[in-house]
């Protein structure tokens, strides 16, 4: 009997690791657990990504919808992005797409998430592989980032697929760290430094203004010089 329950045993705990190794869901809801995810925060004309096949562009990552996919074949793929603001990322939900499971190797392989603040100097925030994900359908899987810098601009970059010629997945999704709400701060930053070159091309006008000015008055004294030349010929002409 005690060999029964060390094997039954040791069979739950297999379970119970296999379960925690490859925490997955089909539900979203599920998976996030209650975590705070930044799928409305996307400005989505924001988006641009390396070209997919027919309706498969890397906007659908970015569609709440598992059913729409990005799938390419040119690598390595890139997809750059902006939040409304910038926020503190410490996870990420990525979705396998609706054929994973018959076309198995097309789990991007490694993926890398950099975070910018100017969406031109980008910092790499982490590196994943394809063994965050499995070769299943529609499913979600949450993958921890350690990161503490809260930015707005992200770019994906995927240099190749796990083991196949082309790469798919259906959702990328940022999760906010718990208790990180950085997006205030840094946006009212940003404006009056976009507003400083708008002011120099009104400084021009007044600069060109004194010059017109200067030659007004210097034809005004012209004009006054030459009256009173001509007044003096014509007075000496008068005494003559
Ligand atoms: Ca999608």
């Amino acid at each position: 009997m005690k060999k029964l329950s060390i094997i039954a045993l040791a069979i739950f705990l297999l379970v119970s690791f296999t379960t925690v190794a490859f925490a997955a869901s089909e539900d979203l809801a599920t998976e996030a657990a209650g975590r705070t995810l930044l799928i409305d925060k996307v400005k989505l004309d924001s988006i641009v990504g390396t070209p997919g096949f027919n309706n498969e562009g890397a906007e659908n990552l970015f569609d709440n919808d598992p059913a729409t996919k990005f799938c390419t074949n040119q690598f390595p793929a890139e997809v750059t992005w902006e939040l409304d603001g910038a926020y503190v990322v410490d996870a990420v939900i990525i979705c396998t797409a609706n054929d994973n499971a018959q076309y198995m190797g097309r789990n991007p392989d490694p993926w890398k998430l950099y975070g910018s603040n100017d969406g031109s100097n980008y910092t790499l925030i982490h590196e994943g592989s394809a063994s965050d994900l499995e070769d299943v359908n529609f499913t979600y899987f949450l993958i921890n980032i350690n990161n503490d810098t809260a930015y707005s601009h992200y770019k994906l970059e995927i240099p190749a697929a796990e083991a196949a010629d082309v790469m798919q997945i259906s959702e990328f999704i940022l999760v906010q760290k718990d208790g990180a709400v950085e997006a205030p701060a840094e946006t009212p930053a940003e404006e009056p430094a976009a507003e400083e070159p708008a002011e120099a091309p009104a400084e021009q006008p007044q600069v060109i203004a004194p010059a017109t000015s200067d030659f007004a008055t210097v034809a005004s004294f012209a004009a006054l010089a030459l009256a009173g030349v001509v007044g003096t010929i014509a007075s000496k002409k008068r005494s003559k």
